[in-house]
């Protein structure tokens, strides 16, 4: 079965339990959950990594590479400044789909930047965990073309 990696950066692993009104009130194992959910429906085995370190993210994309058919990341806020990662996307094959629970265009200026973006085949924000769903439904649409 091919696999979807699914992969979040800095302070997620917090989801739920602060800030509800931005990220509401799942937590990163909900996230996991429907991810997982919406991946098994689409015929995919999912594999889930969640790092506060940049190079673990990056460590985590390399390994991803002849292994994973594609990529769902949520950078964090890595995704603003992290150019490790945005290489590292780089030399991945396959579909690749930033996710943002939030609306970083509609936050402050310094999250109007994403680094991961030029290197994404889309990015989905601002649908909360919604997001994750539309993000397997995207990849499983790209794999079958
Ligand atoms: O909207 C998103 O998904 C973000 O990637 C979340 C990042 C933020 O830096 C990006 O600009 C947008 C922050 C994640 C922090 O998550 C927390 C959740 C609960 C409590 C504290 C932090």
């Amino acid at each position: 079965m091919a696999i979807i990696s699914l992969l979040h950066g800095p302070n997620l692993n917090l989801l739920g339990t602060r800030e509800p009104h931005v990220y509401g009130t799942d937590t990163l194992d909900d996230v996991v959950a429907v991810t997982r959910a919406a991946a098994a429906a689409a015929g995919f085995e999912l594999e889930s990594f969640q790092s506060n370190h940049e190079g673990a993210l990056v460590d985590a994309i390399q390994a991803a590479r002849g292994r994973s058919a594609a990529i769902i990341v949520n950078p964090g806020a890595f995704t603003h400044y992290a150019w490790s990662i945005h290489d590292a996307l780089r030399s991945f094959d396959g579909p690749i789909v930033e996710v943002h629970l939030s609306n970083p265009n509609a936050r402050e200026p310094w999250r109007h930047t994403s680094v991961v973006a030029p290197v994404a085949t889309g990015s989905i924000t601002g649908l909360g965990i919604h997001g994750y769903e539309l993000a397997v439904a995207a990849v499983a649409r790209r794999l079958a073309s």
